[in-house]
């Protein structure tokens, strides 16, 4: 493994200062209630980057009210469409130009590469406002004739005050995926970034002031899942809660619903997403494809090809090219630009990943590659393979969220179909084949919300995403997701002969 760890790396990025570190409510950044703060952590090192404001439930009851009087009273919700785009295309121009700063916060914060950060991911959600500017003055409703001697008309109307709750593993890019649409819809929000990455939301927020987003339309309040984020999931004054994250977080989010007002909610959570190799694939791409698929971002992500089912025809060839691949990868500072592959969010991720490699090794799935950690400080795995998989394993069940791969020899169609959808998530797959007729069946048989062709991870604005089963329901991109941020008023009037 030509991995290098933390401290070696040549470029290791000093620490910047991180000017936001307070909650912003009402268009101002401000201190919690209680005062207290909690520390952002470095994965590269362990190292504190920055105290954050530690927002509970008295700081969400202040944020949602501003949130509420800036929908009932305030110019967002009323403004025409084409305004608020106007806002919105500004605000992507802001990103584009504080790209590096965003791009900086995620790799300190996360772990991501600073790289495709910058030159990636966050040019994507200057994007993801643009698509939804280009919406804004496209919302309407239609004209519906009825049967009697009435006629009616619909209005889509934003759904009002939202509560989203973002996860860790794409800090930047969560917040405009779900900021982005509810805002061209017309709703006012709470944001709840995950504890583990609060930077870039909270610099975030500080753009969209300069944008020009009035004040209370967004607030972001910093703090933990079970005081912040269930406070604002049970809150009787948020009309809805979008949330990223885990199966069981999402579970918790819907009874905090049933429970307060039957807000609406909307969940994109967990996988464990297979890639599907056919006996025509080009092998040696077929292995990058799943390397990357497993890999990106450290494996942690919500679609990543943790599940690769090989036909036997080409099975020897693939893992022998596949090893190579992995054992070439690079791990170290995601400030380098040679590293393909940082640390591990925090702690706690990390050593959720080390202990199911050591159940995958004592539930008898054989290691090829990785398993150990790498570097004296951080919290740096080695890219980690394991061959002989068993569809009822906990590693070929889990999700691990890390770079862990389980690997399956096949040999029929069905049994791919099979072995794939045995899985309670439903979130994505991917299929790797020249023949049309593989492809048209698998990709009808697999019960996922994305399937991807000879391709992973191809994501596009305008390509609606959310998961099928236990991975969740309510689609994140596309103008589903505009329509998730709105709801439909039926207006019924008399055509002729009205008594009034
Ligand atoms: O997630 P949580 P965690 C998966 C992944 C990972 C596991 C655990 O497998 O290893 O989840 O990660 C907020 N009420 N995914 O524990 O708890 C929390 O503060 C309201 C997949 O970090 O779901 C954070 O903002 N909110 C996923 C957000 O929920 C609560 C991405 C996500 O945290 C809450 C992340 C509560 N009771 C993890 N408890 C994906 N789909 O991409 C926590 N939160």
């Amino acid at each position: 493994m030509s991995g290098v760890s933390n401290g070696d790396a040549a470029s290791v990025k000093k620490l910047p200062s991180v000017k936001f570190t307070k909650l912003f409510i009402d268009g101002e950044f401000v201190d919690s209630v209680s005062g207290k703060t909690f520390e952002s952590i470095d994965p590269r090192s362990g190292e504190v980057i920055a105290s954050i404001s530690e927002g509970d439930k008295e700081d969400i009851d202040i944020a949602v009210k501003a949130a509420r009087h800036a929908f009932d009273f305030g110019p967002w919700p009323r403004m025409s469409g084409a305004d608020r785009a106007k806002i919105l295309m500004k605000w992507a121009e802001l990103i584009d130009e504080h790209a590096e700063e965003l791009a900086t916060l995620d790799a300190i914060d996360a772990g991501k590469l600073y790289h495709t950060c910058k030159n990636l991911e966050v040019p994507a959600s200057a994007n993801t406002l643009r698509y939804y500017a280009g919406a804004a003055d496209k919302i309407h409703g239609e004209v519906l004739k009825m049967s009697r001697e009435f006629h009616a008309y619909t209005l889509l109307e934003p759904v009002g005050v939202v509560g989203h709750i973002t996860p860790w593993n794409f800090p930047n890019t969560m917040f405009y995926i779900k900021v982005a649409p509810s805002l061209a819809a017309g709703c006012t929000m709470v944001v709840k970034p995950a504890e583990q990455t609060p930077l870039s939301a909270l610099y975030n927020a500080h753009l969209s002031k300069l944008a020009g987003i009035p004040d209370g339309v967004i607030n972001v309040v910093t703090g933990f899942g079970p005081t912040a984020g269930a406070a604002l999931s049970s809150h009787m004054d948020v009309d809805k809660v979008s949330f990223t994250g885990s199966t069981q977080t999402g579970r918790e989010i819907m009874q905090a619903a049933a429970k307060s007002n039957l807000k609406q909610v909307s969940l994109e959570l967990g996988g464990k997403s297979p890639l599907i190799i056919f006996d025509d694939a080009d092998v040696e791409k077929a292995a990058e494809l799943a390397l990357i698929g497993i890999l990106y971002n450290k494996g942690e992500v919500c679609v990543a090809s943790s599940r690769v089912f090989v036909q036997e025809g080409i099975y020897d060839e693939f893992e022998k090219k596949l090893l190579e691949k992995a054992k070439a990868w690079v791990v170290g500072d995601p400030f380098d630009p040679k590293v393909q592959q940082g640390p591990q969010v925090d702690k706690e991720q990390f050593e959720k990943i080390l202990s199911y490699i050591e159940h995958g090794k004592r539930e008898g799935a054989t290691l090829l590659t990785g398993g150990k950690t790498l570097g004296n400080k951080g919290y740096f795995i080695e890219p980690t393979i394991f061959s002989d998989i068993k569809d009822d394993m906990l590693i070929a069940q889990d999700e691990i969220f890390g770079p862990v791969m389980a690997l399956k020899k096949f040999k029929s169609i069905e049994e791919a179909i099979k072995s794939a959808n045995n899985s309670k998530y439903g979130l994505a797959a991917g299929i790797v084949t020249k023949n049309l007729d593989t492809a048209n069946t698998v990709s009808r048989s697999i019960r996922a919300g994305t399937v991807w062709i000879n391709c992973y991870f191809a994501f596009g604005d305008d390509v609606p995403f959310g998961g099928y089963k236990m991975s969740g329901f309510g689609k994140d991109h596309g103008l589903e997701a505009l329509h998730k941020y709105l709801q439909v008023k039926s207006v019924v009037t008399p055509l002729y002969n009205s008594p009034w």
